[in-house]
């Protein structure tokens, strides 16, 4: 503490470092001639007082697993991280999530912000730049996030804590903005921080009352403090973001609050130090222009003519400060770490394990498997049983549903998994309410946590969390969202309830591993891909209704998932005339359209293809072996919309699909009324023969 209580004496050098932040900001948004100058620059002295006197971080190893997290929410004010890593002198990380000792950004990366192939992109990007912790920009999200990685912080101590060896006690911290806390996503996260009581949390509030738009209060009048207060956060404010004190006292604030999660309300005027009135009604989401630029930096005392200039004992201002103080507290960390695992081998090696996205030795035994069965069981039943078993051998796979659970079968059953509640942070089953979208964003917090994590809810309210399961196919982040009520089959609840689009949405969306299995076998295996998954987000797409499991003795083997789609059925000799495709309930469709269509003399074939973007990642071998080009004849089978499956039909294919929103009714009236029968497959499969010859 001495040293840098010494170096804050210096107002100075805090001053100048402050203000290098800010400088920085404002000539790489100059330099790209496009960004958002205003908020680092109202910010500088919120993140300069965060990271030099109170974030627990080591620039040396920016993945340290107990490091507090830093999210910065309003990802338009990406230059402030990328500035504020660039001063601290964060290292860089491999793929194998090891520190590489070169810095993750470089003065060169700050002035190619914005660039292609940069490490400086618009808006933060996990993965990209070492240090950035989530990727933000879609406002809202990051914080959203950011209750995930607390709950994570929760859990991990409860977990791993033993007495005298505090292993996990980190912090969260997340800068956000009016339009963060406008948000929807933010108002259910901040609501769930609050039930949960999740004390490690601190979201940090730019208080500008200015937006894109204009002045917020346009459209954004209601008492934030009250409104937190009243979701049972402890609400601080700070009158003035130049006045360091207040900041660390607020700091302070939350540090020694051990009940409940912090707002702290910073009043900020955005870009602070311009001439230009700002938080008049003029848009500030652009460069400053030269001549303001100079005007700025002559009012910062600032050289006119200098650019992305650091002036000296700068850099080592950072050293001094977050570098020491960062390095000491991973070294202690380091030390009890190495005690810790001489006493609990075990836990230590899960640790390990967890941080390099690992499975436990044995994480797939036990795993039930089906016999034939014709009348069957849904696929959201199977997928319980396997969450059930594998969650028994992975003891840091946890998660939750949106208030589903007994209808998606997320709930984890057996002795021992518990309920994650305030003041009991071990449990695994995670009640994240009505709220879809906060839980898509806490299950990606979960992840980033370096847990194996999954959301529940109904197929069709994907459209409530599509914006947080987007961005974990953008960071590459394996969280698992399991989705039942996969179609107009759930039935009597009707179109509100019966996804339509959501399949096509979710297969074009890159990265994305979405399963939609046709019975309880190919359950088993989509879930063995889906646990092995380190850098895709997986969909698991699940039945209400019984579907049969398939005699595999007589059908092929469900391994075949593996390879996305595979020959489930087939003509004798593999020389069929027609080919019969589909996904999860309507595969058996297809299966009892082929013995009907082989029973009067058609030679078929039946292909499930419960994922296409691992069936697309196969040699073109394969795929030829299971889609000849020289079969013309296909049909494909999908309760849904058709768009996509042309690709895999042709020209003289066959879709059955749904071309309208679907209807409320018993399910056997709603598979008649859409054309989901034996004898509708049949049919198409014989107009697609007659047609392709
Ligand atoms: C979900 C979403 N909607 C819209 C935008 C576009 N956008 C970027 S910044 C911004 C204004 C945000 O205002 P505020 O959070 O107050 O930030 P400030 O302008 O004060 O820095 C908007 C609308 C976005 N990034 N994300
Ligand atoms: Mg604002």
């Amino acid at each position: 503490m001495a040293v840098s209580e010494q170096i804050l004496t210096s107002k100075q050098l805090q001053t100048l470092s402050i203000n290098t932040i800010r400088t920085l900001a404002i000539d790489a948004v100059q330099q790209a001639n496009s960004g958002h100058p205003g908020a680092p620059m109202a910010l500088a002295p919120v993140a300069y007082c965060l990271w030099q006197q109170f974030l627990r971080f080591d620039p040396e190893d920016p993945v340290w697993p107990n490091r507090d997290r830093f999210v910065l929410s309003n990802g338009h004010a990406s230059m402030l991280l990328y500035a504020i890593l660039y001063v601290a002198q964060v290292r860089g990380t491999n793929p194998e999530y090891e520190s590489t000792g070169e810095y993750a950004i470089t003065l060169d990366d700050i002035k190619r912000f914005r660039q292609i192939d940069s490490k400086t992109p618009g808006h933060p990007e996990y993965r990209l730049t070492a240090g950035v912790e989530t990727t933000t920009g879609p406002l809202g999200q990051g914080v959203g996030t950011s209750v995930g990685m607390a709950i994570s912080a929760k859990w991990l101590a409860t977990h791993f804590n033993q007495p005298g060896f505090e292993i996990f006690n980190y912090n969260v911290y997340a800068f956000c903005g009016d339009g963060d806390l406008m948000e929807g996503v933010a108002s259910e996260a901040a609501s769930l921080a609050g039930h949960l009581r999740l004390s490690n949390l601190c979201w940090i509030y730019d208080n500008n009352r200015v937006t894109l738009d204009g002045p917020a209060d346009a459209s954004f009048t209601e008492n934030v403090g009250e409104r937190f207060s009243a979701y049972g956060w402890n609400v601080l404010h700070v009158a003035d973001a130049n006045d360091l004190d207040s900041l660390a006292n607020a700091y302070r604030g939350f540090q020694q609050n051990k009940d409940v999660p912090t707002l702290i309300i910073v009043d900020t005027h955005i870009g602070y130090g311009s001439p230009h009135k700002h938080d008049s009604n003029e848009a500030h989401g652009e460069p400053l222009g030269e001549e303001e630029v100079r005007l700025t930096k002559k009012a910062y005392g600032w050289p006119e003519d200098a650019k992305f200039l650091v002036p000296d004992g700068v850099l080592e201002h950072f050293r001094q400060g977050i570098g020491k103080r960062g390095h000491d507290l991973r070294q202690k960390w380091v030390t009890l770490f190495a005690e810790y695992s001489k006493k609990y081998p075990e836990l230590a090696e899960q640790i390990n394990q967890m941080q390099h996205r690992e499975l436990p030795d044995g994480w797939d035994k036990n795993l039930p498997s089906f016999p034939a069965d014709a009348k069957g069981m849904a696929t959201r039943d199977s997928s319980g049983k396997l969450l059930n078993a594998l969650a028994q051998n992975v003891p840091w796979l946890m998660g939750g549903s949106a208030d589903l659970a007994t209808s998606d079968r997320t709930r984890l059953k057996f002795e021992g998994a518990g309920d994650f509640q305030a003041g009991s942070y071990g449990g695994r089953n995670l009640h994240f309410g009505v709220r879809e979208h906060g839980m898509g964003a806490a299950v990606n917090g979960l992840a980033l946590s370096k847990l194996r994590s999954y959301s529940g809810t109904f197929f069709n309210f994907n459209d409530y969390m599509k914006p947080s399961v987007r961005l974990a196919a953008l960071m590459e982040i394996p969280s698992i969202f399991i989705y039942t009520h996969d179609s107009i089959c759930l039935g009597e609840d009707g179109p509100t309830h019966q996804p339509i689009e959501q399949l096509a949405q979710l297969r074009a969306m890159p990265e994305m591993m979405l399963f939609r299995p046709a019975d309880a076998n190919e359950v088993v295996e989509a879930w063995k891909v889906i646990m092995q998954l380190k850098h895709n987000p997986a969909t698991l797409v699940l039945t209400r209704q019984a579907v049969p499991t398939l005699d595999r003795s007589k059908y092929a083997s469900a391994s075949g998932v593996a390879k996305g789609g595979y020959v489930l059925a087939d003509a004798p000799g593999g020389n069929p005339q027609v080919i019969l495709m589909g996904t999860g309930s309507e595969v058996s469709l297809c299966v009892s359209a082929y013995e009907q269509l082989m029973a009067g003399g058609v030679k078929a074939r039946v292909v499930s293809m419960p994922c296409w973007a691992l069936f697309e990642k196969q040699s073109e071998e394969y795929k030829k072996q299971v889609l000849p080009p020289s079969v013309k004849a296909r049909v494909s089978v999908e309760a849904a919309a058709t768009l996509g499956w042309d690709r895999y039909v042709g020209p003289t294919g066959k879709m059955i699909g749904m071309h309208r929103f679907g209807a409320s009714a018993p399910i056997k009236d709603l598979l008649k009324k859409f054309g989901f029968t034996t004898e509708k497959v049949v049919e198409a499969a014989r107009e697609s023969i007659a047609q392709s010859q």
